[in-house]
């Protein structure tokens, strides 16, 4: 793996249904990840992804655009995910392995965009409770952060996507869903129709998470040119990560992801990734969610 990281942190929140994501990076920042990383031998070049500074004007302004249908404060989420598109393709162009710390998972758009400018052909690992591929027609929240994957691969209505040439949509054939087990009927549809292979907790817990990883791996890699993982913390149990927005019983274990996180250590492919749904608001006080994601993630770059 590519160890000379650009840490992009985005404190944005407005894509979950419930306020609090925005403050993820500051603790995973706070729970070591950057040093964890540095242990590993990273070289951690960090920026903050914000709105332009001395901007007396709400992010809402700054980013003011067309709503998107229902979907709730997508002006601003569009706003932000174009700087951070920008800034995830800089970062590729410069060599280095883009790191998202967000932030609500809305984020991952932003992401999504600016690496597939150089990775055309991208594979996409997508670890998380839930398909994250609603679109305006079929969201029961109108919250963003469940439609990126819609986005992504263009199924969307989405004036985002019109920003995000078609040429650079994710390939749903190189698209591994892994944990989900809360799918809405729209994207339950979707799964069927585009053939998207989503591995459960179930399917996980019986198999192996390290066998299933694999098994996903391939998905990502065959006729690809780079793999993004995007790791939603809620991926696990809730018993583990009380800080998350959207929780669903029924989650993997902190040894399943470590396992899983093995395989993709020693595949050495991972060209680029996301932590995101870290909500300290509704943490335990000792922060115990952000410090688990922070060891996981580091492991990740174990020599
Ligand atoms: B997350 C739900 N499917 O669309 C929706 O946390 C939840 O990024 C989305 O995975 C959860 O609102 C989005 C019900
Ligand atoms: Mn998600
Ligand atoms: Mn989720
Ligand atoms: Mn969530």
């Amino acid at each position: 793996m590519q160890r000379d990281m650009e840490v992009l942190l985005v404190p944005f929140g407005q894509g979950a249904g419930r306020p609090g994501s925005e403050w993820g990076p500051e603790a995973l920042v706070k729970a070591g990840l950057l040093e964890k990383l540095e242990a590993q031998g990273c070289k951690v070049n960090r920026s903050w992804v914000v709105p332009p500074a001395g901007s007396s004007v709400s992010l809402e302004k700054v980013c003011a655009g067309e709503q998107i249908g229902a979907m709730k404060h997508s002006s601003s989420v569009r706003g932000m995910n174009r700087l951070l598109a920008q800034q995830a393709s800089a970062a590729v162009r410069r060599g280095r392995f883009p790191l998202l710390i967000g932030g609500d998972h809305s984020l991952a758009m932003g992401m999504l965009a600016g690496i597939s400018e150089h990775y055309r052909r991208l594979g996409v690992i997508w670890l998380d409770a839930h398909a994250d591929m609603n679109t305006e027609a079929t969201s029961p929240s109108g919250n963003m952060h469940g439609i990126p994957l819609a986005v992504a691969m263009h199924v969307a209505e989405l004036k985002l996507a019109d920003i995000w040439p078609r040429a650079q949509s994710i390939d749903p054939r190189h698209l591994a869903l892994v944990g989900a087990r809360d799918i809405d009927p729209g994207e339950s549809r979707l799964m069927e129709d585009l053939h998207i292979r989503c591995f459960s907790p179930q399917e996980i817990k019986h198999r192996g998470a390290a066998n299933t990883m694999l098994e996903a791996l391939q998905i990502a890699q065959r006729g690809t040119d780079g793999i993004h993982l995007s790791f939603d913390v809620d991926s696990l149990d809730p018993q583990y990560v009380p800080g998350t927005g959207t929780p669903v019983q029924g989650g993997l274990v902190p040894g399943e992801i470590a396992a899983a996180f093995g395989v993709l250590r020693r595949s050495g492919k991972l060209t680029s990734m996301d932590v995101v749904e870290v909500n300290p608001q509704l943490d335990q006080p000792d922060g115990r969610t952000a410090r688990l994601a922070a060891g996981l993630v580091a492991s990740l770059f174990n020599r």
